[in-house]
């Protein structure tokens, strides 16, 4: 298979593709809407071109490209190295079988193997396959605009980029650019026009604290506008980093409740726990302003689905009983926030106030399914599927049918294959990031999803978001098992639990995902005493090792789909329980109120604060709060003193409560105190199956944290080995940050005195 298949007007060669004639003067000289000096600039002009490179192994001869362009196999185009640098190329430029601006499947095929294109994000099926996609330049179609990366400088206020402007191929200059700073103009002289470049050096000062957002705009002489590029960055004396954060999940209806006046439950015959609350975002925002998250050492916030919500009641998976939209995850439109919960006006006020706190807010992104309600359902019915309900009939398994089945029959499942469908809900995301600011999203579902919806998701995001360098952290659900493998056909195989998850994650797609494989194999051990440190042990080396290390997972015990870690602490007998009646059930489970089922709790989240990746808390686990398993795992938070006024529930907290959420309260800021604790190297020093002791490391000599957690009996001055000379650097004594307990450095072994039960987290000093 050589050059002879090549279509007319495909060019193998990549040194026949001639250079664009591209240099153009502006005749909007001094047009005052070009910043700076407009003068009269060089624009460059697009290529209609586009170039792919693969970087090939050692001994690779031959490398070609084949896509529905090239009647796939039948003629496939060789890609050439004439330079001998292992790097091969062709330029394709565009002909009847490739049209400037369209999208098109293609696959490598590296001495005989088709392969995904590894520099290329985007994705696309062809004929039930995963494919790579490429994208014809949409160089008839306007000008573009392209920015390097953008310098913030936290100390000094300051923030530097460069933004490139290309007319469309035929030259049309640009008839104004557009610079914005956080909806606002430039101040004059911000953005200098390099005539000789066509480009613009931007230099941003006297910046406040917090998010900004830079906008480019462009549009030219024949009015077609550039896609339009945003650059979000944060101003901070100490950058974050999303390995810095501890999460914490807000199920709104259920949180706190701001505004009375806007409730509406739906009323019967949909009982107390399936109807909306009246917690609302104005609620969550006051808590917020009283310094709750902050004292939590939390910096990251995932609220439930918070857009507008089918109406009326329907029926649930175990039958008869009704179910209102309150959990958020039955959509009926695509770009307005439920107005029980404060509508867009109170979303913007909380992420804002969040901003300025510096606190990260992500949504739920559902990309499985809307509600039969929506509005894009009515509108287009052929975006979505329908029939085949996961479960209930012959052939239409969750397993057998896991993409396209319905999680209910009143759930139209998103047909990620139909091409308007996928472009309306990836604008749809694109528009909660341009229109809020957030900062990332909690992706539902992810297994239930044709897989090029994330690749093409974090593509479009980039492009829109990330030409600066700030990057949305994108965090999966994939809820699996350890042993759990799947064949969804085509290639996408995936052996074990580890590898599934890993699948989606990824430089081209999710930064991580909720690790359920170490939730499923710790959380009952953990909360319940009856797992052997050394079990636990095996599990966290296990997920250091099996999954791929640029995976950024979260780490989480309790959530909104399982049933409530006290309840489970407390053995309570109807922690399985949903429904105070029916189904086996005579009550739900109640307040605990012995010290052991606290102190087991403490144990646990002292584990889960310190393993590597992000830990996870979800709301009112702070206190204990009991429940069974959905519903009841969403009773309303407690709220006490001032910030009784937004409780929906209870208004009083056990000393035993107010305990667990102090130690949370200690963990989480020793996380914040301790670069070592979320950036640091994790040495066990010694693992029995009643106490656990571990470090970690950090290539500043000063920074060290040694976690300690003893189940069994009191220990006095208890020998520790292994921190060695470099691991203690310039560390002389170690202070405890959280828990109780002990550590002392005797000539440079470690020496821990704890409690029955107790735990601690200790810092270099
Ligand atoms: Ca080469
Ligand atoms: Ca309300
Ligand atoms: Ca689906």
């Amino acid at each position: 298979m050589g050059c002879d298949g090549v279509p007319p007007g495909l060019d193998a060669g990549q040194d026949a593709a001639s250079p664009p004639d591209a240099r153009v003067v502006p005749d909007a000289a001094d047009d005052a809407s070009l910043p700076g000096d407009a003068g009269q600039a060089n624009w460059a002009a697009r290529s209609c071109d586009l170039t792919v490179s693969h970087a090939a192994g050692p001994g690779v001869t031959t490398v070609q490209i084949a896509g529905s362009f090239t009647s796939w196999g039948d003629a496939p185009l060789d890609l050439r190295d004439d330079d001998g640098d292992g790097i091969f190329t062709i330029t394709l430029s565009p002909n009847p079988r490739l049209t400037s601006g369209e999208r098109y499947p293609y696959k490598l095929i590296v001495d005989g193997t088709w392969i995904l294109d590894p520099a290329e994000g985007r994705r696309q099926y062809d004929g039930g396959c995963l494919n790579s996609a490429l994208v014809m330049p949409s160089c008839d179609a306007g000008p573009e605009i392209e920015a390097g990366r953008l310098d913030a400088d936290g100390a000094r206020g300051t923030a530097d980029t460069h933004v490139t402007v290309r007319t469309a191929a035929d030259g049309a200059p640009p008839r104004e650019v557009t610079f914005t700073l956080d909806g606002e103009p430039l101040p004059a002289g911000a953005a200098r026009l390099d005539v000789g470049a066509g480009a613009y050096d931007v230099h941003l000062e006297g910046l406040a604290e917090g998010r900004h957002l830079l906008s480019v705009r462009a549009v030219d002489t024949e009015g077609r506008e550039a896609a339009p590029v945003d650059l979000p960055f944060w101003i901070e004396a100490d950058p974050f980093e999303w390995r810095d954060a501890t999460m914490y999940m807000i199920v709104v209806d259920r949180f706190a409740n701001g505004d009375r006046e806007s409730d509406a439950p739906v009323g019967a015959p949909v009982e107390y726990a399936a109807d909306f609350h009246g917690g609302d975002l104005w609620g969550a925002l006051e808590v917020m302003q009283s310094g709750y998250f902050e004292d939590l050492g939390v910096n990251a916030i995932w609220l439930s689905p918070i857009n507008q919500q089918a109406e009326g009641h329907f029926e649930g998976r175990d039958g008869a009983r009704r179910f209102a939209g309150y959990h958020g995850y039955w959509p009926s439109r695509g770009r307005d926030v439920e107005p029980r919960f404060g509508g867009n006006e109170a979303l913007r006020a909380f992420v804002d106030e969040a901003h300025a706190r510096g606190i990260r807010v992500l949504f739920d992104l559902i990309n499985n399914q809307i509600h039969e309600q929506h509005e894009y359902f009515a509108e287009h019915p052929e975006w979505f599927r329908t029939g085949c309900v996961c479960g209930a009939e012959a052939g239409c398994g969750w397993s057998e049918r896991p993409l396209d089945c319905l999680f209910a029959p009143y759930l139209p499942d998103i047909d990620w294959r139909v091409p308007g469908a996928e472009r309306q809900f990836i604008d749809d995301a694109i528009f909660w990031v341009e229109e809020f600011g957030i900062d990332g999203f909690r992706i539902d579902a992810v297994k239930h999803v044709e897989t090029h919806s994330i690749f093409n998701l974090r593509a479009a995001l980039d492009r829109r978001f990330g030409q600066g360098g700030e990057r949305l952290y994108l965090v999966g659900e994939t809820a699996v098992g350890q042993w759990d493998s799947a064949d969804y056909g085509c290639g996408e195989t995936f052996s074990d639990g580890y590898d599934w998850i890993d699948a989606y994650v990824g430089e081209q797609a999710l930064d991580g995902q909720f690790d359920f494989i170490t939730h499923h194999r710790l959380q009952d051990g953990l909360v319940t005493d009856r797992m052997a440190f050394t079990d636990v042990e095996t599990v966290v080396r296990d997920f250091e090792s099996r999954y791929a290390p640029d995976g950024l997972h979260v780490r989480f015990l309790g959530t909104h789909d399982s049933n409530r870690m006290a309840s489970r602490a407390a053995f309570d007998p109807a922690q399985g329980c949903r429904w105070p009646d029916g189904g086996g059930c005579a009550s739900l489970p109640g307040r605990p109120s012995d010290p052991a089922v606290f102190d087991r709790l403490k144990r646990a989240f002292t584990v889960l604060y310190t393993l590597p990746g992000i830990p996870f808390l979800y709301y009112g686990d702070e206190l204990g709060m009991p429940g069974g398993n959905d519903p009841d795992n969403r009773r309303d938070m407690v709220w006490t003193g001032p910030l009784a006024s937004v409780a929906m529930g209870e208004t009083s907290t056990s000393t035993l409560e107010e305990g667990l959420r102090t130690h949370l309260s200690e963990l989480g800021r020793a996380r914040a105190a301790s670069e070592a604790l979320r950036r640091g190297r994790r040495v066990p020093l010694l693992v029995e199956g009643d106490l656990y002791v571990y470090a970690y490391a950090h290539d500043d000599p000063g920074e060290l944290a040694v976690v300690a957690v003893n189940r069994g009996g009191a220990i006095t001055d208890r020998g520790v080995d292994g921190l060695t000379g470099s691991l203690l650097g310039a560390v002389t004594s170690l202070e405890r940050l959280a828990g109780g307990g002990s550590a002392r450095l005797d000539g440079g072994r470690l020496r821990v005195s704890l409690g029955a039960g107790e735990s601690a987290v200790f810092v270099g000093r």
